[in-house]
């Protein structure tokens, strides 16, 4: 929070006090695994070499840019999300007066990165890259934010268009590139490396993305609120969720009857219904057998790769979020 606090003095010298409060609201309270990812992974790709202090606050400010990033995307999916609680309180946009006014604030919070970036970068050979990356990433997970949305369509409630790959897809796109390849292709940006040269590191890291994302479709029926800080909301909201692709992989036609009739409604009872399906379908047997299987192909896949620079990276992130439990 220091390192927060004095960027946010250097960016805007006198905060105006909604701006203030608004930021400290969304941007710290999550996990930093993302922010963390940069410095870590600099770290590893200067293989011991001690970084001198500027280099630390050059990661460091790429770590926040990720974090504003994502409070950025926080703020606006619980709202298209119809969320309650996001990191142990209120969404922002349910907070006494915010209201829609979140939608700008989103904005904001988003338009900060360029800002942090031009204050910081403008004078490194790899700036366009940075500001070219961001787009990029921010581009696709939109679109897959987008495919995430338009699944749900009311009026449109066939379960039958949920299948593994298009789960894949939307996972992939709404939350593998921001998450994953965003930090690491920061560090790589910083340490002199061309991203082009890097296909293997993007795959591995996009891969581990689906993984992560898997685990919180998880989390969102299984996870304790208290734990992940947040109520899920995919059943009522009708989400293609993992859960709900792996149960009618498995479903007999009366299970798949219960199913269809109550997958996507905002009521109690019908919510319990599908949970019990899950329940009786052992879903959380499946998804333990999923969560070892795929660590174990992450694994294997970070082994092929030649650079041991590279694959401590990718094994210092993986380590992060193995059976993670928020
Ligand atoms: C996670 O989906 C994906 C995002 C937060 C990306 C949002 C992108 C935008 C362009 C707004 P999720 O809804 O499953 O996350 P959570 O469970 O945390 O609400
Ligand atoms: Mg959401
Ligand atoms: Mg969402
Ligand atoms: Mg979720």
């Amino acid at each position: 929070m220091p390192l927060l606090r004095s960027l946010l003095a250097q960016i805007l010298f006198s905060l105006p006090i909604w701006d203030s409060f608004m930021l400290d609201y969304n941007v710290p309270g999550g996990k930093l695994n993302r922010g963390l990812s940069v410095i870590d992974s600099y770290r590893l790709l200067k293989e011991g070499k001690d970084l001198t202090k500027d280099e630390i606050f050059l990661a460091c400010t790429l770590g926040w840019c990720i974090e504003w990033l994502q409070a950025y995307f926080l703020v606006l999916d619980d709202i298209m999300d119809d969320s309650h609680t996001r990191r142990g309180q209120p969404c922002w946009y349910r907070v006494e007066k915010v209201g829609m006014i979140a939608v700008n604030d989103g904005i904001l919070l988003r338009n900060h990165i360029p800002r942090i970036l031009k204050n910081h970068f403008r004078e490194k050979p790899y700036y366009v890259d940075l500001l070219d990356l961001f787009n990029e990433v921010e581009f696709q997970t939109a679109s897959g934010q987008m495919i995430d949305l338009i699944t749900t369509l009311e009026g449109e409630k066939d379960l039958s268009k949920y299948t593994l790959p298009v789960h894949r897809r939307i996972v992939q796109y709404k939350t593998a590139y921001y998450s994953f390849y965003l930090p690491v292709a920061c560090a790589l940006l910083m340490a002199g490396e061309n991203l082009d040269n890097h296909a293997l590191v993007k795959n591995v890291l996009v891969e581990m993305g689906i993984y992560f994302q898997v685990q919180d479709d998880y989390l969102d029926c299984f996870g304790d609120p208290e734990v992940i800080g947040k109520i899920g909301t995919d059943i009522e909201d009708f989400k293609c969720s993992w859960l709900v692709v792996q149960a009618l992989e498995r479903a007999n036609s009366d299970q798949k009857k219960l199913l269809y009739e109550n997958y996507g409604k905002k009521d109690k009872a019908s919510v319990e219904q599908v949970k019990k399906l899950y329940h009786d379908l052992d879903l959380k047997g499946v998804f333990a057998e999923f969560e070892s299987k795929s660590y174990e192909k992450l694994v294997s896949s970070i082994e092929d790769h030649p650079s041991k620079a590279v694959q401590a990276v990718l094994k210092s992130f993986l380590g992060k979020i193995y059976k993670r439990q928020k």
